[in-house]
């Protein structure tokens, strides 16, 4: 298995276990942490054996954002020239699904990737945040515009603007979570979470998300001739087969991914 720095990796069944690992730092996002995540996402999404992925932190801090000690001596130009953090979108690229796992910080980059993950399970203990306009800069990994698809302009405006954190709760009844559990329950209810879906036909995981993440990306008739077309498809898979007969049967469905 790949020697990573920044970051833990576990395979748990059908499961990886992703964990952000600079605690001296807050889990601080920098060029290597980057770097070790678009290689662990690109292993997971390529292995037939792992069914979802699970991106977690430490009890204090998902990630308390991008490194600013990394950023901080930096000028246009060698932001520009390298396309800083550009990479992200490889990550973003992930078929397969994947989620976070938040306790803690997550604030600038770290809510941003938070808000990257399909969808995010927070601890009572998360703190979600865009505070860079307190560091005279934005949200620059698509938190402007994740965080405002999630809970409206009011709120990302307000958040954006003030850098206030919200807790858990709020960030609940705004819809930037998909649930809340006590912090002690993070890990449990994440794996199973993770493994409910690791249990699922895959061609229709990534189908499922392929669609709904099409809501976010093209207009609502667009969008539904592309959720259409690929239910259609998935009618040219066993799993399709499988998953009806086994319903039929009463029976669970024995997938094959095909
Ligand atoms: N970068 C670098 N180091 C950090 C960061 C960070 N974002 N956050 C914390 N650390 C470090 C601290 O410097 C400290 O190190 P040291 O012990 O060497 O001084 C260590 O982690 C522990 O942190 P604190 O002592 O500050 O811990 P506290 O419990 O007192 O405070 C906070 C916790 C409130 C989370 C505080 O650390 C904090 O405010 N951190 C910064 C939060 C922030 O501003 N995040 C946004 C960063 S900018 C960003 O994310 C932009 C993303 C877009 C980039 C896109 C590029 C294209």
């Amino acid at each position: 298995m790949t020697d990573y720095q920044t970051i833990l990796v576990e395979q748990r069944g059908a499961v990886t276990l992703l964990t952000l690992n600079r605690p001296q730092a807050l889990n601080a996002l920098n060029s290597e942490v980057l770097k070790e995540l678009i290689t662990a996402f690109a292993a997971y999404d390529s292995d037939e054996g792992q069914r979802c992925l699970v991106l977690t932190g430490s009890e204090k801090a998902f990630a308390a954002g991008a490194d600013i000690k990394e950023m901080q001596a930096q000028g246009f130009a060698d932001m520009y020239a390298s396309n800083f953090f550009g990479g992200w979108e490889r990550v973003t690229d992930t078929r397969k699904p994947w989620f976070a796992a938040v306790a803690g910080y997550a604030l600038g980059g770290g809510c941003e990737v938070a808000m990257m993950a399909d969808f995010i399970l927070a601890a009572d203990t998360a703190r979600f945040g865009q505070p860079e306009i307190k560091l005279g800069v934005t949200p620059g990994m698509g938190g402007s515009q994740r965080l405002t698809h999630a809970v409206g302009k009011a709120k990302a405006m307000e958040m954006c603007l003030t850098g206030r954190m919200i807790g858990a709760e709020e960030a609940e009844r705004a819809g930037l979570v998909a649930r809340v559990v006590p912090a002690a329950e993070l890990l449990n209810e994440a794996m199973k979470t993770a493994e409910t879906i690791a249990g699922m036909a895959p061609l229709a995981a990534i189908a499922n998300k392929e669609m709904v993440n099409a809501a976010f990306e093209q207009g609502l008739a667009q969008g539904i001739r592309f959720e259409r077309r690929l239910f259609h498809g998935l009618f040219g898979s066993e799993d399709q087969k499988e998953g009806m007969a086994a319903f039929v049967e009463k029976r669970p469905g024995n997938w094959t991914g095909r």
